[in-house]
C-alpha cells in the first residue's frame, strides 16, 4: 500500500475503505498481470448437502454447477477475525431464466458485525469474454465502518454498482452468501469463467500493511494461474 494512498484514505474515507480498495486493487493486479495472456440456490439459510469431489466441477444440470473446497485451508495471517467464515466449503452457480445465482457456503457463521479495523469480502471474479482477464467482481463485504454491502465492480472501467445500485439481489444468512444478477448486466455471455475468493484484513498497529487472510476456489493457489479459471456452465 502506498503511504500517500493510505494517508488520503485515512483523511477522507477511513482506513477500512482504503484497505478494501487497495486489497481489491492488488487482487486485480495479480489477476490481470498473470492471466492477461492466457488464452440451485434455495435462498434459505439451510445448507444443502454437497457431495462432489474436492476441487472438481460437479454439473447439477445443463446450467448449474457446484464445486467443493478443502476445509480449514485459509491462508494468511492467523490473527484475523472470522477465520472460519472466510473458509470456503463449496460454491454453486446456477442459471434460471435470465438470472445467474452465485452461492458460497462457508465454514462458519457469517459475522453480523466486524470488530473495529476489520473488513472481510466474499466474492466471485468473472471473465465473460473468455480472454482470461477479469471483467467483473461480484461480492459482498462487511467492515466495521459500513457494515454489509454488496457490489458489482468492473476492474476495467472502474464502474462499481453497490448498495441500492446493485443490479440484482444479495443476501447472507447462516453460513451462506447468495447473490443473483441478470445475465444482461454482464453482457449476457453464453459461457463465463469464474474464480471464487474470500479476504479478511485487519489494520495493523505495527505496519502500514494490513494483516490479511483468505481462501480461493478452485485450489488454494493465488488467483494468478489461468488454469484455475473454471467455465460455467
Ligand atoms: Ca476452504
Ligand atoms: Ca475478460
Amino acid at each position: 500500500m502506498r503511504p500517500d494512498t493510505l494517508e488520503k484514505a485515512k483523511n477522507h474515507r477511513g482506513f477500512l475503505v482504503a484497505a478494501a480498495t487497495v486489497l481489491l486493487s492488488l487482487t486485480m493486479m495479480l489477476l490481470v498481470s498473470a492471466c492477461g495472456d492466457s488464452g440451485s440456490s434455495d435462498g434459505s439459510a439451510t445448507s444443502p448437502t454437497v457431495t462432489g469431489p474436492l476441487g472438481k466441477l460437479t454439473r447439477l444440470g445443463p446450467a448449474a454447477i457446484e464445486m467443493l473446497d478443502d476445509k480449514s485451508d485459509v491462508t494468511g495471517s492467523e490473527n484475523v477475525q472470522v477465520r472460519s467464515a472466510i473458509d470456503i466449503n463449496w460454491v454453486r452457480i446456477e442459471q434460471q431464466g435470465e438470472n445467474l445465482t452465485f452461492t458460497m457456503d462457508l465454514g462458519g457463521p457469517l459475522p453480523s458485525a466486524m470488530a473495529p479495523s476489520n473488513a472481510a469480502e466474499w466474492g466471485f471474479i468473472l471473465d465473460v469474454d473468455g480472454d482470461g482477464v477479469p471483467d467483473w467482481l461480484l461480492y459482498q463485504s462487511n467492515d466495521s465502518t459500513n457494515g454489509w454491502t454488496a457490489g458489482l465492480f468492473n476492474p476495467k472501467t472502474k464502474e462499481r454498482l453497490s448498495g441500492a445500485q446493485l443490479p440484482g439481489t444479495a443476501s447472507h444468512e447462516g453460513t451462506d452468501i447468495i447473490m443473483t444478477i441478470n445475465r444482461a448486466t454482464i453482457g449476457s455471455p453464453q459461457t463465463l469463467k469464474w474464480f471464487a475468493y474470500t479476504n479478511v484484513f485487519v489494520k495493523s498497529s505495527t505496519s502500514t500493511e494490513p494483516l490479511q487472510a483468505g481462501d480461493r476456489l478452485p485450489g488454494n493457489a493465488a488467483p494468478d494461474n489461468s488454469a484455475n479459471w473454471q467455465v460455467f456452465p
